[in-house]
């Protein structure tokens, strides 16, 4: 037991340590990937650590067959473990660019349909799992006519169509991404029937087309499996529409969003707040996140608007000030919660090299903050797990180790009362060797003087 114990405070040592070691790491303002990079490090130091836990109880022969199953499911569930960050904003705040910006910079072009308007149409899953080959599936707008829920749907591959990514070519890849925004214009009935329109509710809901017909998203929900170094390692981006899409499908607000592990809201600073905004943050962002709102950024998009070389000197930064001062005011949080960025000049920044307009863009502190806020919370949730799966571990060893030292104990015992025995049997032979010799002495000495009398007469 006590080795035992030993064991598990040397892992405890040993995750801190690693928390050491990458709160190092995080005092250099790196970006989102290089926080994460420091993550997958520390967790692969867990998973060796408790592997070499199962390696010890083994060698002790501790280990049953429920706990190797134990720990060999916990194994797997710390290296599948995800981590998804969710955007949520009105249509056309600039979350797609920002996802472009952030995690897609690297193909050097724009990935992600990103157009003036509403693009994205459906809610958008991207990450990556390697038991698949890269692929956009996707779930048919028809769906919502079963009462079935997505993740439901998800565990039913037949209801996907699955489109092929050529990860190799930027330009194939952003041509099948535009499969996603597509739509299509349903009789007024049919879109009744999907949920998606009702003539008796005004504004918000798609409106009529001139031929009186209803245009809708042709796809439900899409998820992107893509092998980028970031979703290889367990964070999944989630993109949402406009207030449309957060409103007719509540799994997106009462799952999906309550579960991410951070919220990006965006808003832009060539609109400032608008009462929609404000119904989103109120309604989903503010909902969703609750009991944990740190979890949750506001992210002022779009700061280029405000840059003009013909304003006077030291008044950009002036309105910037007003504008987050203004935006924290509406949102009601400090103004240290709110990053201002221009998505638009950080993707440029990063496709051409250009640091100086980076650090303008203000991308790299929003990314800072992300990544930091990811590792603590990915941290503790893992040290939760790991202190409650293998707590309990060591507690049933532990009777088991206590259960076998007892009956040690009692062995000990029983060969020390045997031994007691045996040098009480020996004693008692020796005294009665040492009496019979005696006996014999006597008998010899009084043979031996009969003898001399019988010899003398
Ligand atoms: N000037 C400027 N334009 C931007 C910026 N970010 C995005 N945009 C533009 O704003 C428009 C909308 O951007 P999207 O990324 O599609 O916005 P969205 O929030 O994803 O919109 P939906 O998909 O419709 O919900 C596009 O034309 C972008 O190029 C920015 O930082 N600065
Ligand atoms: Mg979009």
């Amino acid at each position: 037991m006590f080795a035992c114990t030993e064991k598990w405070r040397a892992t405890s040592d040993l995750m801190s340590r690693s928390q050491t070691r990458i709160e190092t790491d995080l005092l250099e303002s790196g970006p989102l990937g290089q926080r994460i990079d420091a993550l997958k490090n520390w967790r692969d130091e867990l998973i060796g650590l408790v592997d070499e836990y199962h390696g010890w109880l083994e060698k002790q022969n501790l280990a049953s067959g429920e706990e190797d199953l134990k720990l060999y499911e916990l194994v797997e569930k710390l290296r599948s473990d995800t981590l998804t960050v969710a955007m949520v904003a009105e249509f056309s705040r600039g979350k797609t660019e920002l996802i472009n910006a952030i995690f897609f910079a690297n193909h050097k072009q724009r990935l992600l349909p990103s157009e003036a308007g509403r693009t994205t149409m459906c809610p958008t899953e991207i990450g990556y799992d390697d038991k698949f080959p890269p692929c956009i599936k996707l779930l048919p707008i028809e769906s919502r006519k079963q009462s079935v829920s997505i993740a439901e749907l998800k565990r039913a591959p037949t209801n996907w169509t699955v489109l092929p990514l050529e990860v190799g070519s930027p330009e194939k890849l952003a041509e099948a991404f535009k499969e996603m925004v597509k739509t299509k214009t349903v009789g007024v009935r049919d879109a009744e029937a999907l949920g998606l329109y009702d003539a008796r509710t005004s504004g918000g809901g798609p409106t009529l087309t001139s031929e009186g017909r209803v245009e809708i998203p042709v796809w439900r929900h899409a998820i992107i499996n893509y092998p980028h170094p970031l979703l290889k390692q367990g964070v999944v981006i989630l993109d949402t529409p406009g207030l449309n899409s957060l409103g007719t499908e509540p799994e997106l607000t009462l799952g999906m969003l309550p579960n991410a592990h951070a919220v990006l809201f965006v808003l832009a600073a060539d609109t400032g707040v608008t009462k929609s905004d404000l119904e989103v943050w109120n309604n989903h962002v503010c909902v969703a996140t609750g009991a944990r709102p740190t979890g949750r950024f506001a992210v002022l998009n779009k700061i280029d608007a405000l840059w003009d070389e013909l304003r006077a000197e030291g008044s950009y930064e002036t309105s910037l000030v007003r504008q987050v001062d203004e935006t924290a005011r509406a949102l009601g949080i400090p103004r240290e919660q709110v990053y201002a960025v221009s998505a638009q000049k950080g993707l440029v920044a990063k496709v051409k090299g250009d640091m100086a307009l980076l650090a303008r863009s203000g991308l790299a502190k929003l990314e800072g903050a992300i990544g930091e806020h990811l590792v603590g919370v990915k941290q503790q949730l893992l040290r939760e797990k790991v202190s409650r799966e293998v707590g309990s571990l060591i507690e049933s060893t532990g009777g088991m180790i206590d259960a076998r030292r007892l009956a040690l104990d009692n062995q000990l015992k029983e060969s020390r009362a045997l031994s007691g025995k045996s040098h009480e049997a020996i004693q008692q032979m020796l005294t009665r060797m040492r009496e019979e010799k005696l006996a014999y002495d006597k008998t010899l000495q009084s043979r031996c003087r009969a003898s001399r009398q019988h010899a003398r007469s």
